[in-house]
């Protein structure tokens, strides 16, 4: 309630419609029936319900799936990441003058904003895709001059958060929705750090497979949306239920129709500190600057069907646009053996996930430092539609 008493006060003349919508979109999405514990039948496949539920809204929040220990695990390796930030954007060196995470890769990773601003929104950036700019509340007066808002690349700065691609329930999840031969799409850190971590404008992921013949609600694949501390109506993603059917959706004019930025019958993805959200790339979803006070990191990892990348001539949304050959999509593969690996050596005791595509091609992977160093720039690969 704090957090929600502190983020309307940030909306000037709209600060009771700012919290009128806060609580009543939380209250909605707790009455949904799509969150619960991963769960799969006596034949192994994911249980029907949570697959229904996924189609109907597009979303589906997997309570529990990561434990105290990984919890941990992730926050040290953000602890450290964060110790090592470039001083701002374009810089080499930490503010302590050491060489700064990521100085040494040619592929783009951490991205910073302005605090509490949307840079993004209503610019040509990532083809334009986020079509209003969201209020940009003013941060206090002692706010750094920028703010680390996305890291691009992530799993080759953190061992944590490339265990938690290996995965095996999401992994086996990945494949229910996209097939024994599914392809990875990229991962990131989303940061949204209290008081100034910016806005994400609303706005659908997909680019290229609009006007397919074969368009379907999952042809833009989906993304993971681990959750390290949980995510609320303040800090979390807002998505507007079963938009991932409709196709390309005109967001100014929802907006329009809306009355502000604050879409109608959209609903926060609420959810505990462990929590995953499976979430469909192509609902309109977006998130507002957080006003509140706490911190939502967000650890991110797309997964697509085969055939929407094979062949394919990527958006160059996260990377340059490339056509996205089988060598390639084996090569940026690899980092599914490397994960899978990863999380074998720390979590012993699970089984891990089989990946069919290495399974047929005999190929192995083992997490040391020469797979570490080959992720290097990895995220130049990122199979971006
Ligand atoms: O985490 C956020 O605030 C935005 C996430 C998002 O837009 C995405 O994953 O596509």
């Amino acid at each position: 309630m704090e957090s929600i008493e502190a983020c309307a006060t940030h909306y000037g003349d709209d600060a009771d419609a700012m919290r009128e919508f806060l609580l009543a979109g939380h209250e909605r999405a707790m009455e949904l029936d799509n969150r619960g514990p991963i769960a799969f039948d006596d034949q192994g496949n994911l249980e029907p319900h949570i697959l229904a539920a996924y189609r109907k809204y597009g979303f589906y929040v997997f309570t529990g799936v990561l434990n105290a220990d990984e919890l941990k695990d992730i926050d040290d390796d953000l602890t450290s990441m964060k110790m090592s930030f470039p001083a701002g954007p374009g810089e080499k060196l930490t503010a302590d003058g050491a060489p700064a995470l990521g100085a040494d890769c040619t592929a783009p990773n951490l991205v910073w904003s302005k605090p509490l601003g949307d840079p993004l929104g209503g610019s040509a950036l990532a083809n334009g895709r986020h079509q209003v700019k969201l209020h940009e509340p003013k941060a206090a007066a002692n706010a750094p001059e920028w703010a680390p808002f996305i890291l691009l690349g992530s799993l080759q700065f953190s061992e944590a958060c490339l265990r938690v691609y290996g995965h095996p329930q999401l992994l086996e999840v990945a494949e229910a929705i996209n097939g024994k031969d599914f392809s990875p799409f990229n991962e990131t850190l989303f940061i949204k750090e209290p008081g100034i971590g910016a806005a994400v404008s609303w706005h659908q992921d997909g680019t290229t497979h609009w006007d397919s013949e074969a368009f379907d609600e999952d042809i833009h694949g989906f993304n993971f949306m681990a959750q390290l501390y949980g995510s609320t109506a303040v800090n979390g993603v807002w998505v507007l239920p079963g938009s991932h059917k409709v196709g390309k959706v005109d967001i100014k004019k929802l907006v329009e129709e809306s009355g502000s930025e604050r879409i109608k019958g959209t609903v926060p993805l609420v959810c505990d500190a462990g929590d995953v959200i499976m979430c469909n790339r192509q609902l309109v979803h977006g998130s507002f600057a957080n006003t509140g006070f706490e911190p939502r990191i967000t650890v991110n990892m797309g997964f697509h069907r085969r055939s929407s990348v094979l062949d394919v001539m990527g958006a160059g949304t996260h990377n340059e646009a490339q056509v996205f050959d089988d060598t390639l999509i084996s090569k940026r593969s690899e980092v599914i053996g490397y994960g899978i690996d990863a999380r074998r050596q720390r979590f012993p005791d699970e089984t891990p996930y089989k990946y069919q595509p290495f399974l047929e091609k005999g190929l192995s992977y083992t997490w040391n430092s020469d797979a570490k160093a080959s992720l290097r720039d990895y995220n130049a690969m990122d199979l971006s539609i």
